[in-house]
């Protein structure tokens, strides 16, 4: 009986050992070589970077690590200067990120040659749209891992310090220098004094990463919950007001690093509501922080009253702005025009304000892309963005350049993605969504990097070799699992283009929760640039909506030659056709086909993708722990559902219009339309317990 007993204990403990959550992301622990480490300053960064050295090296064995704090005009902010065994930074972060450097390629077996690392933006931020009361809108990991409600709400227990401390070594790990602790969607109540005393405690912990807080402050802050009548910026006792606040928020967490603001958008009170301008706002919450080394980052998602065309309204509204704004301002842009669609052109601000410090804001959590349900890599999309020609200041001024100061002189430079970490073990709820966490890092440190090496270092660090109990030969490993996930993750975001919005379609998506299609949805009193039918446009005649210059020229705000190529449908790329242009369902594409046949083709192909995933990670099972192979295969099936109904309710829908058959070459679809939207809005998101 005892033996039976000690047997049980024995299975159950290694089992538990083994439980592989996905909680240590890319960050695994390794059997360390023993080294020794130089440094003759000391401070909380520089022991950090001297621990993870410890616990990580797989250098040489009794190495001699320098880590020098020697200043080089070569090295820029918190770059660093890397041999085989040195780190040299300007400052300590320089050295922390070296440090990661350092281990990353030695994990990665990536050579390490002698090179200078220098950040492309200088700040490089998430933005949490968490609430105070834990949820998070568009948040599909679990509640928030800064706020929650209930009696518990203000103590910072061990617990949080352990789980801000990890995830701040996760971000240092990959260069992110700032987090927005709360939703864009403001609550006035973040900027009371308790709040504040937990924002203190989160910027403690945060500190020794280089991780600076920041706050999303709501305008209407100082009528809310300043008692004051107005929230006018030239008023002088709403300028007082901010100016105090600041100051009390300076004295808890000197090193704030500002806000960031929602305003005149989706409801957020702004300075137009008291017939000011964005710059007028902006530039009062710039002089209230300007004492102390803040700065903001105001957001050009804005919403016009007019009928203008919903691509083209910040445009109309931010570039007369243009040389407006104070300093220590930033405006950040989303990447496209409507709102972090599967696929948009980039936005036509993007080296168009020139006398402006601009920033771009890219979607984390996957709001559009199948929330963390589907696997989808947005490294390829974020590459394709910065990477796109504004042709502003001639060819070759991509956005990237236009925004990280080689081509204008901004006095700041940033880039925010909106996070996907929430409370859940594995912090994205997907596994994968990991992925796009740090990729988002490993781009905003090096704007050129290609999606394809950021997918290698992310796969080798999250699943190495040991990651099943089987011994596995190295050359297995990379042909029979790096390879087959690489590609999987390279065609990810295309395939959930193809299944959901191909040729250029978007914002057409299901009203409830935005997962799945949605494409009918227009109840009569919404306004109409939140209604699919409003972007798509589907008639008798063709689909698209007609940004020409004989319609609502939206082409103009793209410099030449875009603004041409994207106005002409034979040059007008594929990708963006049915943005630029409303076609007839049988206009010729270039490949041959009908667009009516081809936007079949492409919901398919979308499909088979979807399918092949699957089969390439049933495949790569003997690679991949049980725990961590169960939360894809799991995910992966509920993305065929998804891909299947993006399928069926667009072609069944479109084809209503269209009134033409499906290719009998692809599946036919297997839903029926009328139960398909009967059972729209009525569907929960699979996530609803968040
Ligand atoms: C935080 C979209 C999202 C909103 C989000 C908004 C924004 O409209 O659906 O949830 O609000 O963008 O970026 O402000």
């Amino acid at each position: 009986m005892k033996i039976k007993i000690v047997l049980l204990i024995l299975v159950l403990t290694s089992h538990y050992l083994q439980a592989e959550d996905g909680h240590d992301l890319w960050l695994r622990s390794k059997s360390p070589v023993p080294v020794n480490i130089v440094c003759k300053a000391s401070s909380q960064t520089l022991s950090i970077a001297k621990k993870e050295l410890l616990q990580g090296w797989q250098g040489f064995e009794n190495a001699t690590v320098l880590l020098s704090l020697k200043k080089d005009k070569t090295i820029k902010n918190d770059g660093f200067k890397l041999t085989e065994n040195s780190i040299q930074a300007n400052t300590e972060l320089g050295i922390l990120y070296g440090t990661y450097e350092l281990l990353r390629r030695q994990q990665t077996g990536e050579v390490i040659k002698d090179e200078v690392c220098n950040p492309s933006y200088e700040n490089r931020v998430l933005n949490h749209w968490d609430n105070l009361d834990g949820s998070i809108e568009r948040g599909y990991a679990g509640h928030s891992i800064f706020w929650r409600k209930g009696d518990d709400a203000f103590v910072v227990t061990e617990k949080d310090k352990v789980l801000w401390q990890e995830y701040a070594r996760a971000n240092a790990s990959v260069g992110i220098n700032g987090s927005v602790l709360n939703n864009v969607n403001s609550s006035p109540n973040m900027l009371k004094t308790e709040i504040l005393n937990r924002v203190k405690a989160i910027a403690d912990i945060l500190r020794p990463y280089g991780v600076k807080v920041y706050i999303s402050a709501k305008f209407s802050s100082p009528t809310v919950i300043g008692g004051l009548k107005s929230s006018d910026p030239l008023n002088p006792e709403v300028i007082k007001w901010w100016q105090d606040k600041a100051k009390e928020i300076y004295s808890l967490v000197p090193d704030f690093g500002g806000f960031l603001v929602k305003a005149n958008s989706e409801g957020q009170v702004g300075p137009q509501d008291y017939g000011r301008t964005h710059a007028d706002g902006a530039n009062l919450l710039a002089d209230a922080v300007r004492p102390y080394g803040g700065i903001v980052m105001w957001r050009a998602f804005v919403y016009s009253t007019s009928n203008e065309d919903r691509a083209k309204q910040a445009y109309k509204e931010f570039l007369p702005l243009d040389g407006k704004f104070h300093d220590n301002v930033i405006v950040q842009v989303k990447n496209g025009p409507i709102d972090f669609q599967p696929r948009e052109p980039f936005s036509p601000l993007f080296g168009a304000m020139k006398k402006t410090s601009i920033m771009p804001e890219v979607q984390i959590t996957q709001e559009y892309l199948g929330h963390s349900i589907d696997l989808v890599y947005l490294s390829t999309m974020w590459e394709e963005f910065l990477k796109s020609d504004t042709y502003q200041e001639g060819k070759g001024s991509t956005v990237a350049r236009c925004t990280d100061g080689s081509i204008y002189p901004q006095k700041h430079t940033g880039i925010a993605g909106v996070a996907n970490v929430g409370l859940d073990a594995n912090w994205c709820g997907h596994l994968f969504a990991q992925s796009n966490w740090y990729a988002f890092g490993r781009l905003a440190w090096n704007n050129q990097m290609s999606s394809e090496k950021i997918a290698d270092e992310w796969i080798k660090l999250t699943f190495n070799q040991t990651s099943t109990s089987k011994s596995i030969s190295s050359k297995d490993w990379t042909e029979n699992f790096l390879k087959q996930v690489k590609q999987m993750m390279m065609d990810s975001r295309e395939a959930a283009v193809n299944y959901s919005m191909p040729l250029g379609l978007h914002h057409i998506m299901s009203a409830n929760g935005h997962y799945g299609p949605g494409p009918w949805w227009a109840p009569a009193r919404m306004r109409k640039d939140w209604t699919p039918p409003y972007f798509h446009q589907a008639d008798s005649l063709g689909v698209g909506f007609d940004r020409t210059k004989a319609s609502s020229n939206a082409v103009s705000q793209y410099h030449e030659p875009l603004a041409s190529m994207f106005n002409d449908v034979n040059t007008c790329p594929d990708i963006y056709l049915l943005w630029f242009h409303h076609l007839p369902w049988d206009y010729k594409m270039k490949n041959g086909h009908t667009l009516w046949d081809d936007i079949c083709y492409h919901y398919n192909t979308g499909l088979r993708q979807v399918h092949q995933f699957q089969q390439i990670w049933e495949k790569v099972q003997p690679y991949v722990d049980v725990e961590r192979f169960g939360n894809v295969k799991e995910r992966l099936s509920m993305q065929i559902n998804n891909a299947q109904l993006w399928n069926d309710g667009c072609v069944l829908y479109f084809q209503k219009f269209s009134k033409k058959p499906i290719p009998a070459d692809i599946d036919q679809p297997v839903g029926k339309l009328e139960d398909i939207i009967n059972n729209d809005l009525k569907r929960p998101t699979p996530w609803a317990k968040h």
